[in-house]
């Protein structure tokens, strides 16, 4: 089993092709931002044979089970990043309609959220804007930029009404294409 230091390279490294420069790797991804295990074995084990002892399926698997956000999911012998890309070509993430009575959150820099609250919220370096169903999630994603954020909602009602679309990251993270002005509100 590899130790948490391991897991966290390993974990910053599988990000690193999934969700930035796959091409770094050598690795392709497919429409849905997949790419096979055995591809991803290759590449980690090329990349890290310095660093890391010869990683497995297995070490992949426990240190997403492990990690504190499901950053990375399995599924049919693929693995992909669950959110935060950035590589050019939109990777397709399931939309779906969000559940309108609940509101979603993003934290952010107060500099940031001035420009937000006249520009509306936007995906700038990534592929989609991510937002949380959880406050404090959100909150912890906005101390990344500073130490006091100031916390957004999202009116998740008017957001689907002026022309938000909704896709799922996983179950603490909520991707958009945008969110208009018009659904966010500044939490006194
Ligand atoms: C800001 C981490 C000015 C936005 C987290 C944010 C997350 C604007 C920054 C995931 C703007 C982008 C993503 C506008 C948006 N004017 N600034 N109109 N619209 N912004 O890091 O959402 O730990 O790309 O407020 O947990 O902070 O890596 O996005 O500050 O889920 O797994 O533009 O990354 O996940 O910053 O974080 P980011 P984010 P991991």
């Amino acid at each position: 089993m590899l130790t948490k230091k391991q897991q966290k390279l390993l974990s910053q490294t599988l990000s690193h092709a999934l969700r930035h420069e796959p091409w770094l790797y050598e690795l392709e991804l497919d429409d849905q931002g997949f790419v096979k295990l055995v591809d991803i074995l290759t590449a980690i084990n090329g990349a890290l044979d310095q660093v890391l002892p010869l990683i497995t399926v297995e070490d992949i698997a426990q240190m997403i089970a492990s990690s504190e956000k499901t950053r990375h999911e399995i599924v049919d012998g693929k693995v992909r990043a669950s959110y935060g890309h950035s590589l050019p070509g939109l990777i397709a993430k399931t939309e779906y309609v969000p559940d309108t009575s609940m509101a979603l959150y993003h934290a952010t820099s107060p500099e940031a959220a001035l420009s937000i609250m006249q520009q509306g919220l936007l995906p700038m370096g990534r592929q989609y804007v991510h937002l949380s169903p959880n406050k404090e999630i959100a909150l912890e994603v906005g101390r990344r930029k500073c130490k006091k954020p100031v916390l957004l909602v999202i009116n998740t009602e008017v957001a689907v009404k002026e022309g938000s679309h909704f896709f799922e990251g996983n179950d603490n993270v909520v991707l958009a294409d945008q969110i208009g002005t018009r659904a966010l509100s500044i939490v006194a």
